[in-house]
């Protein structure tokens, strides 16, 4: 199974994270966004990381990606199948995608990627989001965040993983949510990110970022 891009983007650690909790091994190819490359258009047709193909078969958008993953590879189950536990699972995946990746994506996009892609930053919309988006985003997560460490059911699901991979973007700029602010998400991010399957992405993305030796 091939998946293009980066896993600086959190899309793209997301699938990596839940194809090595699987035990699934994938072959990663170099991809960046807007990529021209006719083998990774033809499976990426609005050209976004992550793409995917397992033989003849090719996906793109994350979440199709681990829902296939999921079908194909049941256990350990990270989508269960009952019906109310589902229903989160899905609604966290949706809430990290679509909700979380808007301010995330700002201060990433703006700090870091721009320069990267040699695109031009726009460091006052980094610091709008940081200031004045993400706070009430934070601060519901707070209140989600059970004894446990695991969003649904007591267990890792999608759910953690589709959090915690916006999470560790934060880490990369600094503005990852501070224990003194955010108890509770502070300690259950501590406990997602350290899991061997997001531990190791974290240190080659943070020796790629210079952020570490
Ligand atoms: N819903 C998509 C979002 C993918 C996405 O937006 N990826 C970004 C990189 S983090 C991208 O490729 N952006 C390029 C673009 O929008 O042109 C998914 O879950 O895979």
């Amino acid at each position: 199974m091939i998946v293009y891009g980066n896993s600086l983007s959190p899309f793209v650690r997301k699938v990596l994270v839940f194809a090595a909790e699987k035990g699934v091994s994938i072959e990663p190819r170099p991809a960046v966004p807007g990529a021209d490359d006719p083998k990774f258009r033809a499976i990426s047709p609005f050209g976004k990381i992550p793409a995917f193909s397992d033989g003849d078969y090719s996906l793109s958008d994350s979440s199709a990606i681990v829902h296939y993953l999921e079908a194909k590879h049941p256990t350990p189950a990270l989508i269960p199948a009952d019906a109310e536990i589902r229903g989160r699972v899905v609604w966290f995946d949706e809430f990290a995608d679509t909700i979380l990746v808007q301010p995330v994506g700002k201060i990433f996009f703006n700090r870091i990627v721009a320069k990267l892609l040699g695109r031009r930053a726009d460091p006052a919309v980094a610091d709008e989001a940081q200031a004045n988006e993400l706070p009430p985003v934070l601060a519901w997560l707070e209140t989600q965040i059970p004894a446990s460490n695991f969003l649904v059911g007591n267990m890792l699901t999608l759910a953690d993983i589709s959090v915690g991979t916006m999470l560790v973007n934060l880490g990369h700029t600094g503005t990852a949510p501070k224990a003194s602010e955010y108890p509770k998400l502070a300690a259950y991010s501590e406990s997602v990110l350290s899991r061997p399957s997001f531990a190791k992405l974290i240190a080659g993305e943070q020796r790629a970022l210079g952020l570490s030796n």
